[in-house]
């Protein structure tokens, strides 16, 4: 019998919160997971997805080892039997390295966990590029600034007001909305503007309902009164390049048009307005959902040119969120070839076409770690036929995903608190020291370990750095001043930035200024046979497609409004079907007041084999800009029988 231990460590899941914990293990073997009182941010609390995730690391279906395809079978093996068949395989193929493809995805955080792109580099095999997050969003903002920044989260306390572009507050990150409260608790008011049905309601003072993918257009009708109204300062204007083509595109626009291009009536506009132009300073708050389109990235530069021409950008209380780059505190050159080798990349969104279109050579070995994107890629399908063409199929994971299950060799991996790392966050600004808690079960084992293991078996070898020397390196950053010892002393430390970003409204332009949009597209209609959107959004209680298969029994659930017109035609006591032109799954169906009723939520990441897998249903396109996926541009019905 052992006696209570505590011990400090973070959490790497692609969250933005990224939690200092404290984890305890009594002398019973119980194990309990909190967040870090002492921690500046996380303040003490965290949230399900990590309170519960010990049920993940001793899951009894996580497997714990090496694996080999027999026909329809698995056959485990030994590490070294895996390892030399995988040695042998990269052999043969490197003589063409781009004919090896490297997924590497966005499901665990941290400097170490970077090391595997420094091995596939030194290959000079293929790799992907764009996202499945947040890149539309992210590219969008760089458009407009000149780079990514925002201002320190704590500085909300500072606003008069915050407008809530369609961030879900309740689901997506528990401290920001613990802001949000605390600025209300001070007297700020938060305006929600979405499609409605999220968990906001809580968070907000006032709503503005609008159809999916329409805030550019909502954004647009503000800006047009603000000009209207003479509100826009020659002040303002002498901090941008673009004003004039911009003013072009919002004169050409009636307002009464803008205005039924987002389905909100003229004191709707006046509202918004007014929470831009009264009671200030009034922060911007932008959502990954409303990028989540083929409009994405002009949704976004709209929504900033809002914030930025009514005088809310560059000054403590206002300011422009979203996403900041998770590795940004860091020092990654150690994961760039020294060589430089010239690689061929697939862009993530569309990546079982650009597999089955790849040429000279084409993909004969694909190695995923840290990536469920069978799953998360739109069109599972088409991602499977590519995967099918692929020779040899390496997916490194614990756990039998849809991904994993067609891989030819199945590596077990040590999940979060079974490996040391630096933490990061693409939220705020502290540095982890992520410990090793517990050891990894079975034969699990660090995907760097996994990679070391089997760069000595090549001819030539690759050599991984040993994982101190990469956290050594990555600690080595302006923004840092710590070494490995000292953060494995202290925990964390926070990194140097600006509180206020963009101060005296000073861009990272070469020219200083800002850059307003010079195109607005409007919105092409649903086509008639599929007249709802797919909006596939984030569950509450875990990140991504980690959710257990134990814990998915049910059909998925899809909420629509209570005045959905589909509800005319369908028997919700009968089997109810969400039907694209790319397939069809049976679903259950529940209704939600507040929602717009030409929307079905459906949240994502349960698997295609047990049922879900909404990514079927969900066509690979890219969005206007930075190589993002517009899943919720989907449209779908919902019907009770096929109809022929
Ligand atoms: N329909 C639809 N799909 C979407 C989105 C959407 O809006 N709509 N948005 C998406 C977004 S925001 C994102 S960020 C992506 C996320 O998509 P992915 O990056 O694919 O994320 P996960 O589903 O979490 O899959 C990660 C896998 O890595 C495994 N894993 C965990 N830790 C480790 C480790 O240390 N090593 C290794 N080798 N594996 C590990 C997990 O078990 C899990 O199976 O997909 C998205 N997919
Ligand atoms: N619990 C949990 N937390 C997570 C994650 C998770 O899987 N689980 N994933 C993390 C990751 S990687 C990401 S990217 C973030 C995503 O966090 P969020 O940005 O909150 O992401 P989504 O659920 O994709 O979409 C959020 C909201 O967008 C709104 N929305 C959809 N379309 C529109 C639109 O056209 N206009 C407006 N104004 N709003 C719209 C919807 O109302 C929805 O509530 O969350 C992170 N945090
Ligand atoms: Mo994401």
């Amino acid at each position: 019998m052992g006696s209570t231990k505590s011990e400090l460590t973070a959490c790497t899941l692609d969250c933005p919160d990224g939690c200092s914990l404290l984890i305890t293990s009594d002398a019973q073997g119980n194990v309990s997971i909190k967040g870090n009182p002492s921690h500046p941010f996380t303040a003490g609390f965290t949230c399900r997805k990590i309170r519960d995730f010990m049920q993940r690391l001793q899951s009894p279906n996580r497997i714990t080892r090496p694996m080999l395809r027999r026909g329809k079978s698995w056959q485990p093996v030994s590490w070294e039997d895996a390892l030399d068949l995988c040695a042998e395989k990269i052999q043969l193929y490197r003589k063409e390295p781009a004919s090896i493809l490297h997924v590497h995805g966005e499901s665990v955080k941290g400097a170490l966990k970077q090391s595997s792109k420094l091995f596939f580099a030194r290959l000079g095999a293929s790799r992907v590029r764009g996202s499945l997050c947040d890149a539309a969003g992210y590219v969008a903002y760089v458009a407009d600034f000149g780079s990514r920044k925002n201002h320190e989260l704590a500085d909300l306390l500072n606003s008069g007001r915050i407008v809530n572009w369609g961030k879900d507050l309740s689901r997506s990150s528990i401290h920001t909305a613990a802001l949000v409260r605390r600025a209300r608790q001070q007297g700020a008011k938060v305006l929600t503007i979405s499609p409605g049905g999220d968990g906001n309601g809580p968070f907000s003072d006032e709503f503005v309902r609008i159809p999916p993918g329409s805030d550019r257009f909502l954004a647009a009708a503000v800006v047009r009164l603000l000009m209207d109204n003479g509100r826009v300062t020659d002040e303002i204007l002498s901090h941008t390049n673009s004003w004039k083509a911009f003013r072009e595109i919002i004169r050409s626009y009636p307002l009464e048009h803008l205005a039924a291009l987002c389905d909100v009536t003229f004191l709707d506009i006046q509202r918004v307005s007014s929470w831009y132009t009264e009671n200030g300073p009034t922060a911007t708050i932008v959502g990954a959902g409303l990028q989540r389109y083929s409009f994405g990235g002009e949704n976004v530069r709209f929504i900033n040119a809002l914030a930025f021409l009514s005088g809310n950008i560059g000054r403590a209380g206002g300011g422009s969120y979203f996403h900041l780059h998770s590795l940004r505190n860091l020092n990654l050159d150690w994961t760039k070839d020294p060589e430089n080798k010239p690689r061929r990349s697939f862009l993530m969104p569309i990546i079982g076409r650009n597999i089955l279109e790849a040429k000279y050579p084409a993909v004969r070995m694909i190695w995923v770690n840290g990536s469920n994107l069978i799953n998360q890629a739109p069109n599972i399908h088409e991602t499977i036929r590519a995967f099918e063409t692929i020779e040899f199929k390496v997916v490194v994971d614990a756990f039998m995903t849809d991904t994993a299950e067609r891989a030819d060799v199945f590596l077990p991996c040590a999940l979060m608190f079974e490996q040391e790392d630096i933490g990061v966050s693409y939220l705020h600004d502290f540095v982890h020291q992520v410990r090793e808690v517990f050891p990894p079960p079975g034969e699990a084992r660090t995907d760097h370990w996994i990679l070391s293991e089997l760069g000595r078996r090549l001819d030539p070898p690759i050599w991984l750095p040993e994982a101190e020397d990469c956290l050594r390196a990555s600690l080595n950053s302006p923004f840092l001043s710590t070494s490995l010892e000292e953060l494995r002393e202290n925990h964390f430390v926070q990194a140097k930035h600006s509180p206020v970003a963009y101060p005296g409204m000073q861009f990272d332009h070469p020219d200083r200024k800002y850059r307003l949009p010079t195109e607005l597209h409007e919105e092409p209609p649903p086509p008639e046979a599929y007249p709802l959107r797919l909006l596939t959004l984030i569950r509450r209680e875990t990140i991504h497609s980690q959710i257990l298969p134990e814990k998915q029994t049910e059909p998925p659930t899809v909420w629509i409004a209570p005045d959905c017109l589909c509800l005319g035609h369908l028997d919700l006591l009968e089997e109810v079907y969400l039907v694209s032109p790319l397939g069809r799954i049976k679903v259950r169906v529940e209704v939600t007041p507040g929602l717009h009723p030409d929307v079905v939520i459906y949240r994502r990441g349960d698997w295609m084999k047990l049922g879900g897998g909404a990514n079927q249903l969900i066509a690979a396109e890219l969005t206007d800009i930075g190589n993002g996926a517009p899943f919720y541009q989907q449209c779908v019905r919902l019907e009770n029988n096929e109809v022929e």
